[in-house]
């Protein structure tokens, strides 16, 4: 007699209208969050990869294995190659009203490189295609947007983050320390599990065989709530507000913020239950990149008293810094100050985890046929039958 399929989950009524928290509705092959070590490529911890090649990660989670030295050389000169973008993104991108939202002027970006380079089908040309051309469409929203002038000519050969940020030019900014925060911020932000909001809503869309740039297009549409990735825009405002590092004003900033029913932002989180490496990497690369930036010190008190206080409320899960706690104050140190970019940077990295997961589902999983149509069941309530 065949195995009897192993129950994973009961759905109960409790269950209805919250929002499939922990439903298991498939696999993931990209990574995995573990409560205590978090987050994890291909079964790599993070603080294991951090300070690779942004490149290596992306073959990584697109080929499930590391690159050797000759697989990465080659699998940056391809994305090199396929780096040129078509003409018309600058004028298609100069007719945007400039105080749209930045991740507004993402999704616009998305779906005009879409409609001018998608493939019809095949979502792993299309999945290299767009991490190789975002660099040099994000760097133009970043000009265009600020009015910072003329396009920078695009030297993909540089490598993805090192041409993103020659290619924006931000001025005033320190371009060697910006590479190296960004290179860092890029590989941490890669990916997280495969039911994240952003990465489900974009492999639902792809699911109905959309094409990969409007699905990667709704996903950063998911990206933008500040429920999701616009946590990391709130969290430097938070900072700012806190006004000083002297330890005991933080904690009683934190105190009377608490009893005010406010929000601590940047700590605590839904499956972690320790500080998130990603946040200790970043509390690090402070340390070598800022270390006497005064809103880097409110950060770094912050991490002792706000944990401090927070662990005196048993309803609070974790009470350890999130990937947010600190990500907003080092690109502010490194020059990047305006904060409702920062979730363009999160999806600009989150991207390339979407797309390999989106290649997996599509065509790779069920023995090559793919995953369904995604049709999860919605129970109805308060319709008896009625006729006019
Ligand atoms: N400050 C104040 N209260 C907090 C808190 C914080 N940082 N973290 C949790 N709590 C409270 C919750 O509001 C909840 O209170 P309630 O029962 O009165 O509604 C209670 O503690 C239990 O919550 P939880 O089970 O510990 O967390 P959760 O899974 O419901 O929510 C999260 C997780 C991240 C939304 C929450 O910790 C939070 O709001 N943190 C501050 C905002 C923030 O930093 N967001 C970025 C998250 C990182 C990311 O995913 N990008």
């Amino acid at each position: 007699m065949a195995d009897e399929p192993k129950s994973l989950f009961t759905v109960t009524e409790e269950h209805l209208n919250t929002g499939l928290r922990g439903f298991p509705v498939g696999t993931v092959q990209t990574s995995f969050v573990d409560p205590l070590e978090g987050i994890h490529y291909v079964g790599y911890p993070v603080k294991e990869l951090w300070d690779l090649d942004p490149e290596a990660v992306v073959y990584l989670l697109f080929h499930k294995d590391l690159p050797t030295d000759g697989q990465l050389a080659e699998f940056k000169a391809e994305l090199a190659r396929r780096a040129a973008l078509p003409t018309g993104l600058h004028a298609f991108l100069g007719s945007l009203p400039q105080d749209g939202h930045p991740m507004a002027w993402f999704q616009a970006g998305l779906q005009w490189l879409g409609m001018v380079s998608v493939t019809g089908g095949d979502w792993r040309e299309d999945a290299l295609n767009v991490v190789a051309r975002m660099p040099e469409m994000l760097a133009n929203v970043f000009r265009l947007r600020e009015g910072w002038g003329a396009p920078i000519e695009s030297q993909p050969e540089l490598g993805l983050v090192e041409n993103f940020v020659q290619m924006m030019g931000v001025p005033g900014a320190d371009e060697e320390k910006l590479i190296r925060l960004l290179r860092v911020f890029y590989v941490l932000h890669m990916d997280h599990g495969g039911g994240n909001l952003s990465t489900f809503t974009a492999k639902c869309v792809a699911s109905g065989h959309a094409d990969l740039y409007t699905s990667l297009s709704g996903g950063m549409g998911a990206l933008s709530g500040p429920l999701h990735g616009r946590a990391n825009q709130s969290c430097l405002e938070f900072v700012k507000k806190v006004g000083t590092s002297d330890p005991d004003e933080v904690e009683s900033f934190v105190r009377n913020e608490l009893a005010n029913k406010r929000l601590i932002f940047g700590f605590g989180h839904a499956v972690l239950r320790a500080e998130d490496p990603r946040a200790t990497i970043q509390y690090g690369l402070g340390q070598e990149i800022c270390p006497d930036d005064p809103l880097f010190q409110t950060a770094v008190a912050m991490r002792e008293r706000a944990v401090k206080v927070l662990k005196e409320n048993p309803k609070v899960a974790n009470p350890y810094p999130n990937v947010d706690a600190v990500s907003g104050t080092l690109l502010n140190a490194s020059g990047l100050t305006k904060s409702e970019y920062y979730t363009v940077l999160f999806g600009f990295s989150r991207c390339s985890g979407i797309a390999a997961q989106i290649i997996d589902e599509r065509v790779n999983f069920r023995g090559g046929k793919g995953v369904p149509i995604y049709r999860c069941k919605f129970i109805a309530e308060g319709q008896k039958l009625r006729h006019r």
